[in-house]
């Protein structure tokens, strides 16, 4: 790993240091608590436990200025500094399933809204069957894992699994939301051929559907819905962490039209279509939607 930002690395410290707690906390946290978050939907208590911790950690670091949740209206904040997103529980309604979930980070050299350029760094942590976190800075992307260690600093161990992460050349998986009857007749006609060439795997979490992306090549998207032409995820929590992390890969993003790094936002909790995998996959997409 080589030497990078501390302010950065203090971010990923913290987002691995409340993993383990975090995921204890899931088994009674399967019920709704009524709330809605600033983008309408009911949030689980998951969420909320999820959002104060990361937000206890965050903003107790020097070189952080603010802490932006997509759990919370406004950013919080934190002195000077970089501005760090979270989506603090990804995937949450998850939970009720038990199927993965994960918490996502952008750390931002800007106040938000800004654009994915301004990201320095970005990554996830996966709840999965194991707990793993993908990093991605100016050295690159790798993959960690996380584990409780009340020896170590944190409470938690971390060891890299994989380093210089790209993305697989040959492409193997897909995985698109939301409803078919919702997509638009262009992003139907582009699912009909991808469907021909790679395996669905889907699971309702972007960061474990991702992941799956991330691990064996292909593409994931979210795409624009006829009724919701933003699509569904959020830009400054969702769609610019990942796309930094697939970029950073060798792989791309897009919104339809171009890299979601360049997506200029309006607001804290802007969505955006997320389009993100293989080059290749991404430029036919482009192709397929581009009258849309
Ligand atoms: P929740 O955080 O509300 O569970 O939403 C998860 C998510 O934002 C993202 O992680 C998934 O990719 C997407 O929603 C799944 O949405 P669909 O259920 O519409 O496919």
């Amino acid at each position: 790993m080589a030497d990078g930002d501390p302010v950065v690395e203090a971010v990923f410290d913290a987002v691995a240091a409340t993993a383990p707690a975090i995921r204890d906390a899931l088994p009674g946290r399967r019920v709704a608590d009524g709330a809605e978050n600033p983008s309408g939907e009911t949030v689980l208590a998951g969420d909320l436990y999820a959002d104060e911790l990361l937000a206890d950690a965050l903003t107790a670091i020097d070189g952080v200025g603010a802490y932006v949740s997509e759990e919370r209206p406004e950013a919080t904040d934190a002195g000077e500094g970089y501005s760090v997103a979270i989506d603090p529980l990804d995937g949450s309604s998850n939970l009720r399933s038990n199927n993965a979930m994960g918490t996502v980070v952008g750390v931002y050299d800007a106040p938000l809204p800004a654009t994915g350029r301004d990201l320095v760094a970005a990554g996830y942590t996966l709840y999965g069957p194991i707990t793993t976190m993908i990093v991605a800075d100016a050295s690159g992307v790798r993959e960690e894992v996380v584990e409780r260690d009340p020896d170590a600093d944190g409470g938690v161990s971390r060891s890299v699994v994989a380093e210089d992460l790209t993305l697989p050349d040959d492409p193997t998986v897909y995985g698109f939301g939301g409803r078919v009857p919702d997509w638009t007749d262009p992003f139907r006609a582009y699912a009909r051929e991808v469907e021909s060439e790679l395996k669905l795997r889907y699971g309702g979490s972007m960061v474990g559907d991702v992941n799956q992306v991330v691990t064996y090549g292909g593409v994931f998207a979210y795409p624009a819905l006829t009724d919701a032409p933003e699509g569904k995820l959020r830009l400054s929590f969702e769609g610019n962490p990942i796309a930094y992390v697939i970029e950073r890969m060798g792989g791309a993003s897009s919104d339809g039209s171009g890299s979601i790094l360049d997506v200029e936002p309006t607001g804290l909790h802007d969505r955006v279509p997320v389009y993100v995998g293989n080059e290749a996959l991404i430029e036919r997409l482009e192709d397929a939607v581009a009258d849309d």
